[in-house]
């Protein structure tokens, strides 16, 4: 908050006239006065609100209480005597806000405690130490629920990262936190019938009292469907468990159906569950908000509606329940299409499930880009929309802050401006760094759910050119050449002054893999660079030729070691334009130079490992790397269904001694349709038997042969659903003798 007033009071306080600070989320109808109001040391106070409230008030407005004082602070509801004489311009809408401040009087009303708290956050960002920018503010939100829902597979957050974003939540006006971490064992399985254990139950009750004081609703969540039983039993453990979860202070509730299979996705079944949880729990105690369910058809990519399994939830659950919904595509954007398909077949507005910027299915990515591609014109067809954001979650408040403002005010959104001030927003003095790093890490890389995002969009074209020119044969134009040089300049600044700390050490720290890899994508830029252009000195272009190469390999180091998950892992930075760029100029000027001086220079940067190729698309994008004597794919998140005769390719960059390949498929069944072959030079294939290792994983021993392929097809005559759990080729340990 102090850096917030040290940035309003930059910005307005010096001046005589002034103009608002900007406001986020953007507020609905603002008259601005364009001037200072110093503030009065006594005035006639009136503050009729709840405790949250007026002790936010009383730490804003510091003036002592004096009935005859010229100047009025009035704070207070709809209803309240305090602001009777403002009660026609408050808004109707549900969190709405009067605001005003003018040489008379400063005026907070709210449509409901939550407005007024809303109207006092946007008092606070308008205000200096000593004076308030003069403005009259009428403001509500577009979208009833907006926030976020932790609803990744990864890591979850830690309890000190979810207090911080209740805080941030509150200040950008989100009021819905959607507790419900895949890889909590007591929101899923195992445990969720279970109470939570004696410090994690303290902890909930933490955030619920955190979230609480900030006006956000901590919506815990359970996800009961991966071994739920349709018994008696088991709906009394839940209901015990909702029980456990409102004693600890739970006011708010979601029921989750997402990514499972079998018994659990029956939709009567459970929307029975669902609709006796808001009879005899929500409806009974009063004091819960309505309950919000995630199908387990929650895109149209997969949902059936003849199967009715939504027109079954449309139907029969109560009214007042909320369904999700991922869009077209489980990441996808919104718009009205979309919501005119669902909506009709749930029978109510949809709440918006929106898996953006979370990264889960595309670990090695920092997704730090601007919010865009949803309509702004389709707030009346959503009840609710929050976000699915990174494991991580100080980098998560780039796109968050921009949520906030999408949500509130659609119409006023505009996605470049409600990025820079996010990042104004987390760096308020080393904005400009931030952003350089931001706008190089922002694409998703190739990934399962075909979602991309923009990236080095203003360097793009100089990139482009630089290209071009130099494919042309032609020398590279000072003109092209600067913008690119300038830009690596900037990277390493940025990286080394981020790293360097001092401002929002906690997103640095989640970050530093990645700060490190930006470093080293700028030093290689350079030398790259350097390579293109000095033509004339042979011996130095030899220099920078080899010291590109040992950058190239030290960001591999950084790949291999670093962010080590078992799906994607390692660290992806400037993916999309830059690294592509410095890589094809590299290819071309060592040809180039190879030409010119007779040399035998190493053309490619950085060669991989082994590449994975497959002739289906569900696993041909599949990422594959060294792991010390190993070769491994990435295991898959989803159900594969391989089809007959669709194979698996690893080759490697150069062959190797290798003792076994090892897969597993989830179902040591599936080993009599599947056979696996291996050559020396991708022409002439072997096919080699297979022996079950424990549970499922299948052993195909090599003995050691000099291999570079390997090749895995079904050979069973139809199609199968496999699971993808792992895959691992095995190097003959190099003798140390
Ligand atoms: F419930 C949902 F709406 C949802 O999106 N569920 C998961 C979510 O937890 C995850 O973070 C998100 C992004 O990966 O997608 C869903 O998980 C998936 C999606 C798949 F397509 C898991 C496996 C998949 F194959």
């Amino acid at each position: 908050m102090r850096t917030l007033f040290a940035l309003v009071a930059a910005l307005c306080a010096t001046a005589a006239s002034a103009q608002l600070p900007r406001i986020n989320p953007t507020p609905q109808q603002v008259a601005d006065g364009m001037r200072r109001i110093a503030l009065p040391t006594e005035a006639r106070i009136a503050i009729e609100t709840d405790e949250v409230n007026t002790a936010r008030a009383q730490a804003l407005l510091s003036a002592t209480p004096n009935a005859k004082a010229k100047f009025e602070i009035v704070v207070g509801e709809r209803g309240d005597k305090a602001v009777k004489k403002y009660a026609k311009r408050i808004p109707t809408t549900a969190e709405g806000y009067y605001l005003a401040v003018d040489e008379k009087r400063i005026v907070v009303a709210g449509a409901d405690h939550r407005g007024t708290a809303y109207g006092l956050q946007t008092l606070a960002a308008i205000m200096a130490a000593d004076s308030v920018c003069a403005a009259e503010i009428t403001d509500w939100p577009a979208i009833p629920r907006r926030g976020v829902v932790e609803g990744f597979y990864g890591t979850p957050w830690s309890h000190a990262a979810r207090l911080r974003q209740i805080e941030f939540y509150g200040r950008n006006k989100l009021n819905a936190y959607l507790y419900g971490p895949k890889d909590d064992p007591y929101h899923s399985s195992p445990h969720w019938r279970d109470p939570y254990p004696e410090a994690e139950a303290r902890q909930i009750h933490e955030l619920v009292e955190a979230a609480r004081l900030h006006h956000v609703d901590f919506v815990w969540a359970i996800h009961p469907g991966l071994d739920i039983k349709w018994t008696q039993e088991d709906r009394d453990k839940l209901m015990a468990k909702l029980e456990a979860m409102y004693a600890l202070g739970v006011r708010a509730f979601a029921v989750f159906f997402d990514d499972i299979s079998g018994e659990g996705t029956r939709a009567e079944k459970q929307a029975e569950l669902l609709n006796h949880i808001d009879d005899h729990f929500v409806k009974a105690k009063g004091d819960v908000l309505p309950l919000v369910m995630c199908p387990t058809e929650y895109t149209k990519a997969w949902a059936n509606p003849k199967n009715g399994y939504l027109p079954t939830l449309g139907t029969e659950l109560h009214p007042d329940i909320d369904i999700m919904w991922t869009g077209d595509g489980v990441v996808a954007e919104i718009d009205h299409a979309t919501l005119d398909w669902i909506n009709p077949i749930i029978q109510r507005p949809t709440y918006i499930w929106w898996n953006f910027p979370v990264s889960d299915y595309v670990r090695d990515h920092l997704l730090l880009g601007p919010v865009y591609g949803n309509d702004l014109d389709i707030a009346e067809k959503m009840r609710g929309f929050v976000s699915n954001p990174m494991e991580r979650p100080e980098a998560s408040k780039i796109a968050l802050y921009a949520v906030a403002d999408y949500t509130w005010n659609p119409l006023a959104y505009r996605s470049d401006e409600a990025w820079e001030a996010a990042l104004a927003d987390l760096m308020p003095t080393q904005t400009d760094h931030l952003r350089t790093f931001a706008r190089h890490n922002a694409s998703l890389g190739r990934n399962g759910h075909g979602f991309e995002r923009d990236e080095s969009v203003e360097i793009a074209p100089a990139c482009a050119k630089l290209l071009a020119d130099y494919a042309d044969g032609g020398r590279v134009s000072r003109e092209t050449f600067g913008p690119v040089m300038g830009e690596m300049f900037q990277i390493m600044e940025a990286a080394d002054i981020l790293l360097g700390g001092g401002e929002a050490q906690p997103f640095v720290d989640e970050v530093e893999p990645w700060l490190h890899q930006f470093k080293l994508l700028g030093t290689y830029g350079l030398q790259v660079l350097t390579m293109a252009t000095d033509m004339q000195q042979g011996q130095r272009y030899a220099q920078a030729h080899r010291r590109a190469r040992a950058i190239r390999a030290q960001m591999e180091r950084i790949d291999a070691t670093e962010n080590q998950n078992r799906y994607q892992p390692g660290v992806k930075t400037g993916s999309k334009v830059l690294l592509p760029t410095l890589d094809s100029l590299f290819a071309m000027a060592t040809r180039r130079l190879n030409a010119k001086y007779g040399l035998a220079l190493e053309a490619t940067a950085m060669a991989p490992a082994a590449t994975l190729s497959a002739t289906f698309a569900q696993l041909a994008q599949q990422p594959v790397r060294k792991q010390g004597q190993e070769v491994v794919v990435s295991p898959s998140l989803e159900v594969v269904r391989w089809p007959d005769g669709g194979s698996l390719t690893v080759a490697l960059a150069v062959a190797a001694p290798l003792n076994n390949v090892s897969i597993d498929l989830g179902n040591a069944a599936l080993a009599s349709a599947f056979t696996l072959e291996v050559s020396t030079d991708g022409q002439s294939w072997q096919s080699v038997q297979s022996w079950v290792y424990g549970e499922s994983e299948l052993i195909y021993e090599l003995n050691g042969a000099t291999l570079g392929f390997v090749r895995f097809t079904n050979t069973s005559g139809a199609e199968r659903e496999v699971q993808f759990k792992q895959m691992k080729l095995r190097r003959r340990p190099t003798s140390t003798l």
